[in-house]
This record gives C-alpha cells, sequence and structure tokens, in this order.
C-alpha cells in the first residue's frame, strides 16, 4: 500500500491550533493526506458528503485541498475517498439526500397483508406442480412415526380405511340401536338452522336439549335437510348418559393420546342434506365415518385468502351454492373433493378448509386429542 501522507497547515483555517481538528482523508489507492479544518468548515461538510453518497447517485467532483500554506494544492475526484479519519470526533449531521436509502421517509413500508397474500398464492402455485395434486391418498394405516413424517409435519390430508376394522360400533351404531339404547339420553341438537345462513356460527341460538330418540324419529322421518343436526360444540359425550358409547370404540394408539377425554372426542349425527359449513379447524382432527357417507370439500390453507373469511375460522363462501358474482375470486379456488364411507378415517389437517355434507343419515366421530404437538395458539 501506498502512504503518501502530505503535511497540510491549514490555509482556510485561521483559527488557532486548539480549535482545529485534524482531519485524514484515506484515497482509493491506500493515499492519505492529513489537513486540518475548523470543526465547521463547508469543505469538512462536502467531504463528508461525498463519502456517504452511493456512487452511482453522485457526480464526480473534483476536490481541491490547499496545502503548503495555501502554495499548493491536492486534487483528488470525490469517488476516489474512502474513509475520513479525524481527532477529535466531530458530530455529523448527513445532508437529507445522503440518507441510506432505507430510512428515507418517502418509502411506504410493505404491505404485510399483499406480502402474505404473495407467499400464499406462490406456495398454492408450487404445491401445484405435483402430479399428485389434489388427490387425498386412502391407505391402510401406517406406524405413528410414519405417519408424522408423511401426514402429520407436512399438513398432508389422508384417509386410513382399517382403523376402525375392530370397533364394535361398526356393527352396532345405527339410528336405532340409538334409539333403543339410549333414547330416554337428553342430549344437545342444532335446530331451525334454515332460518339464518351463518347457523353455525351462531349455534347457541339453535341448540336446544331433545331426548335422543325423538331425535333419531325426526332424523328417520324429515327425509334430506340441513334444519337439524347432532354437529359442532354438542357436548355430548360429557352426558354421563352416553358414555356407554364410547365402550364401543378403540381409541388408535399411534395416533391418539391413550384416554378417552370426554371433551375431545365429538359425536356427529343426522339426516342426509345436514352440512357442516366452510371452516377450518385450529388444530389436527380425525373424522371416523361409521354409519352413511359424506361428501368432504376441501381447500388447502394456501388458499385462505381467497375465502372471505370471517369470525376466525368460518368462510361466508357456501361451496355448494358458490356466488360467483359476489364472490369473483372463487374462480380460482382449487377445491378437492371426496366421499368418506363406513370405516373411513380422514386426518383432517390443521389449516385445511373443508365443508361437509352428509349423503345419507350419517354418524361419525370426531377426536381432537392427537398425541402429537397440537396446541397452535391463535
Ligand atoms: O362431519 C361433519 O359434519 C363436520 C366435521 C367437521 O367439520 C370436523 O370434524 O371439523
Amino acid at each position: 500500500m501506498i502512504a503518501e501522507k502530505i503535511k497540510v497547515d491549514s490555509a482556510i483555517a485561521t483559527a488557532d491550533d486548539s480549535q482545529l481538528v485534524q482531519v485524514m482523508l484515506m484515497l482509493d489507492g491506500g493515499h492519505q493526506c492529513e489537513i486540518a479544518l475548523m470543526p465547521d468548515a463547508p469543505l469538512l461538510g462536502e467531504l463528508f458528503q461525498a463519502l456517504t453518497t452511493e456512487p452511482e447517485k453522485s457526480e464526480s467532483k473534483l476536490f481541491q485541498i490547499p496545502i503548503e500554506e495555501g502554495n499548493g494544492a491536492l486534487y483528488f475526484p470525490s469517488t476516489s475517498l474512502v474513509a475520513i479519519a479525524t481527532d477529535p470526533a466531530v458530530s455529523l449531521t448527513i445532508p437529507e439526500e445522503s440518507k441510506p436509502i432505507e430510512t428515507r421517509e418517502e418509502i411506504e413500508p410493505d404491505d404485510p397483508v399483499q406480502q402474505l397474500e404473495w407467499q400464499l398464492n406462490t406456495y398454492h402455485k408450487l404445491e401445484k406442480l405435483s402430479p399428485n395434486y389434489g388427490k387425498i391418498e386412502r391407505i391402510p394405516h401406517v406406524s405413528g412415526p410414519e405417519f408424522l413424517e408423511r401426514f402429520y409435519i407436512r399438513n398432508k390430508p389422508v384417509i386410513f380405511t382399517d382403523l376402525m376394522d375392530n370397533w364394535k360400533a361398526r356393527s352396532l351404531w345405527n339410528p336405532q340401536y340409538f334409539k333403543e339404547k339410549y333414547g330416554h339420553v337428553t342430549v344437545g341438537a342444532q335446530f331451525n338452522r334454515e332460518s339464518n345462513q351463518q347457523y353455525e356460527w351462531y349455534r347457541n341460538k339453535h341448540q336446544q336439549m331433545v331426548l335422543f330418540g325423538e331425535f333419531v324419529d325426526k332424523v328417520l322421518q324429515g327425509g334430506d335437510t340441513n334444519d337439524y343436526y347432532m354437529g359442532a360444540y354438542n357436548a355430548n359425550f360429557s352426558r354421563e348418559g352416553l358414555h356407554g358409547l364410547l365402550d364401543d370404540i378403540e381409541l388408535f394408539p399411534e395416533y391418539l393420546t391413550d384416554s378417552k377425554d370426554v371433551n375431545k372426542i365429538a359425536l356427529w349425527f343426522g339426516p342426509g342434506g345436514a352440512i357442516t359449513p366452510l371452516h377450518f379447524d385450529p388444530l389436527n382432527t380425525f373424522l371416523c365415518q361409521v354409519y352413511g357417507r359424506k361428501r368432504v370439500r376441501l381447500i388447502p390453507p394456501s388458499q385462505k385468502h381467497l375465502l372471505g373469511a370471517y369470525g376466525r375460522f368460518f368462510s361466508n363462501i357456501d361451496l355448494e351454492n358458490p356466488n360467483f358474482e359476489r364472490y369473483p375470486q372463487l374462480k380460482d379456488l382449487d377445491i378437492m373433493e371426496l366421499i368418506i364411507e363406513p370405516g373411513d378415517v380422514l386426518f383432517l389437517p390443521v389449516g385445511w378448509w373443508h365443508q361437509v355434507r352428509s349423503l345419507e343419515v350419517s354418524i361419525s366421530l370426531s377426536f381432537l386429542n392427537l398425541a402429537f404437538e397440537n396446541t397452535f395458539d391463535f
């Protein structure tokens, strides 16, 4: 490195030495030059400005520094200045146009919603590159670690076809059995749902207590309807009278915690035509089809922003009767559709949107007590 030290007494400084700032200019190629300036000398400001302006934004300027008591001068282009050292330190006010670009006020911060939507669209585009996109596997059960690796941590739905093979419920449960054995038990169910499009959101208004036997009669005699359903949040397993039903089922030891926690198991029973509207669950669940068939429409979490969500978990969109005028974005939705039959266990991963229709009188159970991390706080 060439260190060319040029002794400068300050021709521009007339004050006594104690007021002067020693300024070392370091130039391209290892050259150095030391001068003495008043702390408020305009030249000092210009030198700092040259240092902080991005090279592509600045016009190169030629500095002329008087040396040798003003008898000589040092010339260098502003772009060759690489650093300045001062003794003592001076406080700097960087001119506005020289501030680093990210601190300039006219640049708006990024819109976080747009950013997230971009990210979701990108993930969705990527997942659709798979030739298997939209195909939900139907397979015999796999070991717990394999389930975790292939489906749970990948947030991927799957149907297991043999997990309920040893359940007594598979041969015992039907509406008649419920009536004969549990007809006297008071249960909760939703009624008058046809009067209100958002019946699931206003579920407390629709929930009524009824004798299980009376509800069975209504289901068997009423034909297809969405007007009543022993659906979400009925808490019927917390009623002691129904605990006997739990003897007819077995937990899947590789996937579920080993207690039959009545708060984490739900009974779904109703007529053909009963619909659970489009929503997602904030945790992983299993939906076990015991009797009758259901159509499940699924939408991956990467399409959340197209779903007109409300109340955290619900959507106003009815996938059975899509309103394209009100929700034009519906034409871009990719909907997966599947039928679950008696004996099928559908793994519904956290965040996946689903709308479910009973195709005939139907009995299902859902489990929330998964054996892996299953708390995803909002
Ligand atoms: O079976 C149904 O009607 C709905 C099930 C469901 O949405 C769930 O388990 O989260």
